[in-house]
């Protein structure tokens, strides 16, 4: 088996996670909020300024604004780095993270899967090909609490996502030590532009969250994700219900997590985590997609650029994944130069029946009771950081 490195490079993606509910007229009936408080006569703005469409009369009767829009200025902080991103590799309950089935039991079919793969294939080590990546900064992630109270550093919040990196003199390489300044939150960061739409704001944002004590929560909501598989092609899938839950703390530089010491493999000895979780789902059928448009381009195998390959979706009693018996598959004139999957074409046609099988896709997100998404976890290491004083990279 081929070096399949997924690399989570969390080019994490956009939005969605509102209920930032606009006042409307017909329950709010005050002046427009323009500040951190309600002005009208009505009940308490716990929030920040809405941004939501204008109340249009004298007095505010309406309910609290829940999920309010920070008004401050991007860029203001406070920040996380995240120095830290952990494949759980066993699928167990106490790793990670959430649970979609309503079983009280968490669920992770990309743990399961990882565990899989270390069974068949001991010499990849995805978790080291990531703590690689992070540690020399190709992965650099930012966060921001956008609107988070100044002086408590907790209440409502919006996350803010940046790809961000180290190399604020342009020599090519990090201008600190990951291992003692970058974790220890004296790191200081320029964003990258590629995590910013035309307007410059965030790409990606759980504009619902919130630091209750010294717990984050944020979501859910679709979380897009960036897989980069070096020298094959970057994947692009939308992690739905996504949402994060971090054991946090809040030092000078900014948000901090605390690990967690979790026995994750039963052995009796805990093994240390990282202290905040992201978890959601990934329908199949986008995966399943993924890989059709890259058989697509496996002409060295005989396959249609119209191919569809793989025929996949719910059946009677799970979801059915084959490859058409009608294609005919000859990858044996593929080579390296072709992609890892072109070479493979045959294998993975031969695996594809028993995907269903592995305990891999697990949540059912339509109601008609048949498993049609894999869950995955993530837990996540932050420290503080901050930007530099040019805060966008060239
Ligand atoms: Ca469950
Ligand atoms: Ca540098
Ligand atoms: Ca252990
Ligand atoms: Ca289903």
């Amino acid at each position: 088996m081929k070096k399949l490195s997924l690399l989570m490079a969390l080019g994490l993606g956009v939005v969605g996670c509102g209920d930032d509910t606009a006042e409307t007229s017909t329950t709010d009936t005050g002046t427009a909020d323009t500040a951190t408080t309600d002005t009208g006569s009505g009940m308490a703005d716990t929030g920040m300024a809405d941004t939501g469409t204008a109340d249009t009369t004298t007095a505010d009767t309406g309910t609290v604004d829940t999920t309010p829009v920070p008004t401050d200025e991007q860029y203001s902080g406070p920040f996380s780095y995240v120095w830290r991103l952990q494949i759980p590799q066993s699928g167990t309950d106490a790793e990670c993270c959430f649970d979609f089935t309503d079983d009280g039991v968490t669920d992770n079919g990309l743990g399961t899967l990882i565990g899989a793969l270390g069974a068949i294939a001991p010499d990849v080590n995805i978790q080291t090909t990531l703590d690689s990546a992070v540690a020399d900064g190709s992965i650099a992630l930012l966060l921001e609490y956008a609107g988070l109270a100044e002086i408590t550093k907790t209440g409502p919040t919006q996350l803010w996502f940046y790809l961000a990196t180290n190399d604020i003199d342009g020599d090519g390489s990090g201008d600190q030590d990951w291992a003692t300044a970058l974790k220890a939150g004296e790191g200081i960061f320029q964003v990258q532009p590629t995590s910013l739409a035309a307007d410059g704001s965030p790409l990606i944002k759980f504009q619902s969250a919130e630091i209750d004590s010294d717990t984050l929560t944020a979501g859910p909501g679709d979380f897009p994700l960036t897989i980069p598989i070096p020298g094959l092609l970057t994947l692009d899938v939308t992690i739905e219900q996504a949402e994060i839950e971090a054991d946090v703390r809040a030092e000078a530089s900014g948000i901090f997590t605390n690990d967690a010491d979790i026995d994750s493999d039963g052995d009796g000895t805990p093994e240390v985590w990282g202290g905040g979780k992201l978890g959601g789902v990934i329908p199949v059928d986008q995966v399943i997609g993924i890989l059709n448009d890259l058989a697509n381009d496996c002409a060295c195998a005989g396959i249609a650029a119209d191919a569809e390959v793989i025929i996949a979706g719910e059946g009677t009693d799970q979801y059915d994944v084959a490859c058409d018996p009608d294609i005919t598959i000859n990858d044996s004139a593929c080579t390296d130069a072709d992609g890892v999957i072109c070479g493979n074409l045959s294998t993975v046609c031969g695996f594809a029946p028993a995907l269903p099988t592995l305990g891999l896709i697990d949540v059912d997100t339509n109601g008609n009771t048949i498993p049609d998404a894999i869950s995955v976890g993530l837990r996540l290491s932050m420290s503080g950081a901050a930007l530099a004083a040019t805060p966008v990279a060239p």
